[in-house]
Order: C-alpha cells, then structure tokens, then sequence
C-alpha cells in the first residue's frame, strides 16, 4: 500500500485515479455522510450541483428523501435541511434517501468518483477507516482533504493524518507516498488531544462558530464513536 495526502480537490492528479480513494470533510459533509448512515439513512446521494440535486431528488417519493444543501456554511433555501450532523438523528432520517450538496466535500467526493473504491472518513468514523485500509490492503490510497474553495483546512489534514499514522504504524515508512503524508502525520500528533481547540482556530471552524454552530464542532471533533463505512455502490451514491 502506498499512501498519498491531497490537501484540496484542486491539489488532487486529473491524470490518474488510486485503487481506493478517501474523501474527507470533517467539517461537516463527510462527518453527515457517516452519521445519516450511521443513523439508518437509506443512501446518501452527492451532489456538487443544487440545481441537480433538486432535479434528481424530485424524481424521488417525498417521503422517502431529505434534500440537504450548504453554501457558505448556510443551509440552501429550498431543501429540508443545511448540512448539520447533528440533524441526522434515526428519526429523521431512517429509510430516506440523503440528498446532499456542499460547498467543497460533494466537489471533491466528484474529484474521484471515479476510482475503483470511494469511501468517505471523518474523525468520527476514523477507525472504520483504518481497519478497511488494513484488511483490503489497495495498492494506492489517496486521502483526499476538501479544504475551503481550493485552500487547505487544519481539520482535513490532521483527519488524513489521523487515518494514516495506525497504517504507518502497522505497516511501516514505505507506505508513504507523498511528502503531505508525513506533514499530515505531524499534524495530527501535534493536535489528537485538542483536536476541538484546533478546530476553534481553523478558518472554518471559526465561520461556523460565527455562525452558531458550536456544537457542531463538538460533534464532528468526537473521534471513533461509530463504526460505519461509507462506501460508494454507484457514481455519487454511498
Ligand atoms: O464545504 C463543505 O462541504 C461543508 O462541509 C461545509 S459546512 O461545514 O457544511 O459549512
């Protein structure tokens, strides 16, 4: 196996795919994605398109679906909800359909849609993460960060980190890739036992704070408190 960082979408290769790509955005679409399903959604269905998703989602029983849309850290007038993890609870969402638009975590889930396997992590189902990598051994891992409109975020490199410092751990330093591996490490070391103080200093930690989303932040900080693996069945749909 060999392990390659991407802070962005932007920073990720067009010309070649991995075996297996990673998505994260732990603030907050791929830490959603692993609560919804986590909580008995049916399918989340990615979307970097509102328009699309409202098209498509239309074609779906209303009771049967949940269009989730965020621009700005806001959520989309038009669909049932913003993109908050904390809004996924069974109730809501057990047997529906999530349909989801974000601005850089459904980006960059499209990025690599089109790698043999695509599964998405965040701090919350990082162990999942880990123990697919280490029983499915792909020849090439990318862990793909959707930081913030083409700029890197703390938040996804140090959850990169967080998934590859087990993998270095087990498997040794001929596993990375990429000089981003080893930074993502590093940075996730420097924070594991604060990962919620460096999330209050992370530019989009603070856009969220500004607007109101503190326990959010709490909730995406939790780190293994599930054990689900999202994984793509068909293009956009985990
Ligand atoms: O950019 C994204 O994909 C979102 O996760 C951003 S937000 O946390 O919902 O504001």
């Amino acid at each position: 196996m060999k392990l390659f960082v991407y802070h962005t979408p932007e920073l990720t290769p067009t010309d070649h795919l991995p075996a297996c790509a990673v998505v994260i955005d732990v603030l907050r679409a791929t830490t959603t994605i692993a609560t919804a399903l986590n909580a008995g959604a049916e399918a989340v269905q990615a979307f970097s398109n509102v328009d699309k998703l409202l098209q498509v989602s239309e074609q779906w029983d209303a009771e049967k679906r949940l269009r989730a849309g965020e621009r700005g850290g806001k959520a989309v007038p038009g669909c049932d909800m913003g993109n908050s993890p904390l809004v996924c609870t069974p109730e809501k969402v057990q047997g529906r359909r999530l349909f989801l638009s974000t601005t850089n975590g459904t980006r960059a889930l499209q990025r690599v849609e089109d790698s043999p396997t695509v599964i998405t992590g965040a701090q919350v189902n990082r162990q999942s993460v880990v123990r697919y990598l280490q029983a499915q051994q792909p020849e090439t891992v990318w862990l793909v960060g959707s930081g913030w409109e083409g700029t890197f975020s703390l938040e996804d490199t140090a959850c990169a980190g967080a998934i590859a410092q087990p993998l270095l751990e087990a498997c040794g330093d001929e596993i990375v890739g990429n000089d981003e591996t080893v930074d993502a490490i590093a940075l996730y070391a420097q924070w594991q036992d604060r990962l919620l103080e460096m999330f209050y200093q992370a530019s989009h930690g603070k856009r969220l704070l500004g607007l109101n989303n503190t326990a959010d932040l709490e909730y995406c900080a939790q780190t293994d408190i599930f054990d689900i693996l999202p994984v793509q069945t068909e293009k956009g749909v985990l």
